[in-house]
């Protein structure tokens, strides 16, 4: 393609044009050149430009109001224009933990009022209210491929936690239908306790103080199945998953007893490793 400065489209106009996905059958240089009878003839193939014939030559300019549009790229969401650029987010934050899950798109099951904010951090807390249920669980609908492009990460602490296999007082789900979610999900689901971290089933745990604050980061490897880490490091991986079209956490289990209190700062989605996508986040 010849890369020549066209005489009416601006520098930063033809750059967008070629980033952001103009048809290869689209040359730029000759829309601009040609003459045109109407903006019918100047199709640059960008939405986030209003093409137009202007004394017989096509201009192009970036739409100002709020306009999607398609980054062709499979690793971002919320594509918007800006300026004549068509941008996605690679990062997608979930719930801030400033205000309740509620606020954030996150639908709630029976003991709501059990999860509160204090304008920084959510806390789940059923161990203060104990009852025939205390059951705490909260879920938010994600596009059902996102696990192929992105991990799932959260920054936790946990004041006290009980667990037994497939019932957790802490938890978190990657796969989540609702209210105390359904068996494969309680299984692969990730449980904290208050010296470790789990798989649901309990086939495999590491050794954690999650009294600390720390991060977690649920992978989705290619070959299959999970893998979490905590600040960085592997701490346990298992063989199959089984992907759903919503995330979940809280406490789920009505087990009497089995109650509990944590918190959450930060639930978010990041590039997975087949995915990368600009820089890196920033830690949370
Ligand atoms: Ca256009
Ligand atoms: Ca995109
Ligand atoms: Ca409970």
């Amino acid at each position: 393609m010849n890369l020549r400065i066209p005489t009416l489209v601006s520098l930063p106009l033809i750059a967008a044009c070629l980033t952001e996905g103009a048809p290869p059958d689209v040359d730029l240089d000759d829309l601009a050149r040609k003459r045109c009878r109407g903006g019918f003839d100047c199709n640059d193939g960008n939405a986030c430009t209003t093409d137009a014939c202007v004394g017989g030559a096509c201009v192009f300019t970036a739409v100002t109001a709020p306009t999607a549009c398609d980054d062709a790229n499979p690793c971002t969401w919320d594509d918007a224009c800006q300026g004549a650029a068509c941008v996605g987010t690679a990062t997608l934050p979930l719930l801030s933990g400033d205000v309740t899950p509620d606020l954030e798109g996150w639908t709630g099951y029976l003991e709501t009022t059990a999860t509160t904010s204090d304008g920084q951090v959510v806390t789940v807390d059923t161990a203060a209210t104990p009852s025939t249920q205390s059951v705490s669980s909260w879920g938010q609908p994600l596009a059902a491929t996102w696990f192929a492009t992105h991990d799932l990460e959260w920054r936790a602490r946990v004041v006290t936690a009980t667990s037994n296999p497939y019932d957790g007082s802490a938890v978190v789900f990657p796969a989540f239908s609702g209210w105390y979610g359904v068996g494969v999900e309680r299984e692969q689901m990730v449980m904290l306790e208050t010296g470790a971290v789990t798989w649901g089933d309990q086939s495999q745990s590491y050794p954690l103080a999650t009294t600390a604050w720390h991060t977690y980061r649920l992978a989705f490897p290619a070959t299959g199945g999970l893998a979490l880490y905590v600040d960085g490091a592997l701490a346990l991986q298992r063989a199959t998953f089984t992907a759903g079209a919503a995330i979940g956490f809280g406490d789920h289990t009505n087990d009497a007893g089995f109650d509990g209190t944590f918190q959450l700062d930060a639930v978010r989605l990041v590039p997975g490793a087949s995915c990368p996508v600009g820089p890196p986040p920033p830690p949370l």
